[in-house]
């Protein structure tokens, strides 16, 4: 059987499964939110990472119904750990372009938030430059019925790595931006990608948007990061992504 047909199968036979990646609120310390990451749960040769597959469900077009069991999952765990009483968590999705493109989205996404319970204001997505830049106006209506229709926050994966104009931030309806984690990897000992972070703080912050860094792995990114502003932090210094239960755990240590 081809890869394409595994994974339509793994579909069918529920064998996705999401980690949760913890995200920091550098104010407090607290965990506020995780990233939900698709991984597939194979029988025999166990744990599967999406690089193996991610490629072939995009060009399969199995990435819409498999991104839809992605967003349902996720809002049910949202709410799950509401229910857990939990502090709220936001819950943030990637949304791969097709996906977004899809027929309704919004239709479909008010139906997974009504279904699940979840506040929509707990869920976040995260949308590439590429993405958007596709065809910048069917963009911006879709991401204004997502935010102000849905109460959806929506916030910019990779940001700094597409090709891109900055004009859209001023267009788009945004909460956040994600920086991405080649920029963080050296910002302590490379001055360009230090200058490059510190001005992709300062430029959210103007446009009065949050700055998540990606990939935060040592101390001395943490320090640099949190000296320049940044209002949000997601990487191995903190926690890999982890099986809801363990980011539960997590959040109760944290209390
Ligand atoms: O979890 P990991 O770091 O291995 O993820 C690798 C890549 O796969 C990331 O860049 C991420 O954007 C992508 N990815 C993970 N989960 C999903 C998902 O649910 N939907 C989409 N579209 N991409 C995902
Ligand atoms: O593209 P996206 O941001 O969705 O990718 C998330 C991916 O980044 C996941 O595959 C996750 O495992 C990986 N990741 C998360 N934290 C770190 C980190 O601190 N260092 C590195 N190298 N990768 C990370
Ligand atoms: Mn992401
Ligand atoms: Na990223």
């Amino acid at each position: 059987l081809s890869l394409e047909g595994n994974l339509r199968g793994a579909l069918e036979r529920d064998e996705f499964v999401l980690h949760y990646q913890p995200q920091i609120d550098l104010a407090t310390g607290k965990i506020v939110g995780a990233e939900a990451l698709l991984r597939w749960q194979q029988p025999y040769s166990g744990l599967v990472q999406p690089e193996e597959f991610i490629d072939v469900l995009e060009e399969s077009g199995l990435i819409v119904p498999v991104g839809d069991w992605v967003l349902r999952a996720a809002c049910a765990q949202g709410k799950a750990w509401e229910s857990e009483g939990l502090p709220p968590l936001r819950v943030a999705v990637n949304l791969s372009t097709r996906q977004f493109k899809g027929e309704n989205l919004a239709e479909r996404l008010s139906r997974i938030l009504d279904d699940t319970g979840i506040d929509p204001g707990l869920l976040e997505l995260e949308l590439t430059e590429s993405l958007l830049m596709e065809d910048a106006p069917v963009s911006s209506s879709t991401l204004h019925e997502l935010r102000v229709l849905l109460g959806l926050n929506l916030s910019i994966d990779d940001f700094g790595t597409g090709y891109s104009s900055l004009s859209y931030l001023k267009h788009f309806p945004l909460d956040a931006l994600k920086v991405d984690r080649s920029f963080v990897r050296d910002i302590a000992t490379d001055p360009n990608d230090a200058a490059i972070v510190t001005s992709i703080i300062n430029l959210a912050h103007n446009l009065r948007l949050k700055v998540i860094a990606e990939g935060v792995e040592t101390e001395e990114q943490l320090a640099y990061l949190r000296e320049r502003g940044c209002d949000l932090v997601q990487g191995f210094y903190f926690s890999e992504p982890v099986p809801a239960e363990e980011l539960s755990e997590l959040v109760r240590r944290d209390e």
